[in-house]
């Protein structure tokens, strides 16, 4: 049997952990990792990649808001970008710092402005609609393919302006690049397996060229005619939308679905006051965040909350486990949709909070409110299947049913 690797603590008495988050049943079912960070916590060290890790929600923010010395551009997963090659030229906004993050983070902000997006709620509850009008009377289907795939592979492409063929693509895609965050391990090498054709479409779909005016592509590059950005720019930006826009919001919509299909009472709650949809979707995102986990890295020497961290270390921020932190919120392990979930860490936290965060709102409250208009009755008619990603956390496959009712 091949030898596991092991990386010495870097002091005496740190605490060690050799358990590995990237084996397949922790990242089906993550509850004995959270155990291991908040038993050795704040920060723990893990013996097998020689990173340290937490889970608390206290460290997970802070270091998130710390971007100086927490930096981005050696990369958000395991790799350091420093020492080794990224598999793809690095993203202009996800693996960047200030001062030159700050200048594409401004195209994309405005791009994907809540006012930006919000002339395309109309179209995106037409589609939800007839959706969930066909599936009303299925009886059995796949919540995933059905709808947490379905609805934004539909309404996502068409918003960024992309043609009508190959869009599966993007689901490889994203798939891979969310996978590439982690290990090379086996889940990495089947993603890249199945992105293969995936990779080249991608780059060709951000060219100007293939991307319809009055869309958000053709947006980014009105940048390019105002002299604001370089066409390469402009289409690596274009590109981070297709990396992080969809598999994102398909895990999203999908968690979603199983948080009401086991909480029965949540769901008449939304019913009552289907306006508590923004709310809904924030409290899913708590309860069953869809990216577990992000990295950054040591650019100095330092120390969090009284660990000595040195310069060049990667840093696990177990993302799931600080939004079921108990410090932060007493009845965390309660799906709640009434609570204010003001502070939840689902899409990081101070200068890279998720820049699509309205976009992903959008399309997650318009199917959540035609539901809660249509729908009586959310129910599994099968057990869930686990989709293992080294970054993200949701289903595979979501056997369902729905029943109507005013
Ligand atoms: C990007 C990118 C890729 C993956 C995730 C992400 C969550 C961004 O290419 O910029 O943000």
């Amino acid at each position: 049997m091949q030898q596991k690797p092991f990386f010495d603590a870097p002091f005496p008495d740190a605490p060690i952990s050799d358990i590995d988050p990237y084996e397949e049943h922790h990242l089906e079912d993550p509850r004995e990792f959270h155990e291991t960070l908040r038993r050795n916590g704040p920060l723990v060290w893990l013996t097998r990649y020689g990173v340290w890790a937490t889970g608390k929600h206290r460290e997970v923010t802070a270091i998130f808001k710390n971007f100086r010395t927490f930096c981005s551009s050696r990369g958000v997963g395991l790799q350091d970008f420093k020492t080794e090659e990224p598999w793809r030229p690095p993203s202009l906004i996800l693996e960047a710092d200030p001062p030159e993050h700050t200048r594409m983070r401004k195209v994309l902000s405005s791009v994907l402005s809540a006012n930006a997006l919000s002339a395309l709620r109309a179209g995106f509850e037409k589609e939800a609609e007839q959706r969930v009008d066909r599936l009303l009377g299925a009886g059995e289907f796949d919540g995933i393919q059905e709808l947490a795939v379905g609805f934004p592979i539909t309404v996502f492409p068409d918003a960024v302006g992309l043609n009508r063929e190959n869009r599966h693509f993007l689901l490889d895609y994203g798939n891979l690049v969310f996978n590439m965050l982690g290990p090379r391990n086996e889940i990495a090498a089947r993603a890249a397996q199945r992105a293969a054709s995936a990779v080249a479409w991608i780059a060709e779909q951000c060219e100007r060229e293939n991307l319809a005016d009055g869309a958000l592509g053709g947006d980014i590059y009105g940048y390019v005619d105002r002299g604001e950005i370089t066409e390469t720019q402009a289409s690596l930006l274009v590109r981070s939308l297709l990396s992080a826009g969809l598999d994102t919001t398909v895990i999203a919509i999908g968690n979603m679905l199983r948080c009401f299909a086991d909480h029965p009472a949540q769901w008449q709650v939304l019913r009552q006051d289907p306006h508590r949809a923004r709310f809904a979707f924030e409290e899913v995102l708590r309860y069953a965040s869809p990216v577990h986990t992000f990295f950054r890295t040591a650019d100095e020497d330092t120390e969090v909350s009284g660990v000595p961290i040195r310069e060049g270390a990667k840093v696990l921020l177990n993302i799931d486990c600080a939004n079921r932190d108990t410090d932060r919120w007493p009845d965390a392990n309660v799906f709640d949709i009434t609570r204010r979930p003001g502070g939840q860490a689902a899409f990081g936290v101070g200068i890279h909070a998720c820049v699509g965060r309205h976009l992903a709102a959008l399309e997650s409250e318009v199917l959540l409110q035609t539901l809660a208009a249509k729908v009586r009755l959310i129910e599994l008619t099968g057990a869930p299947v686990p989709d293992a990603n080294n970054a993200l956390r949701g289903y595979r496959e979501l056997p369902m049913r729905i029943e109507a009712g005013e």
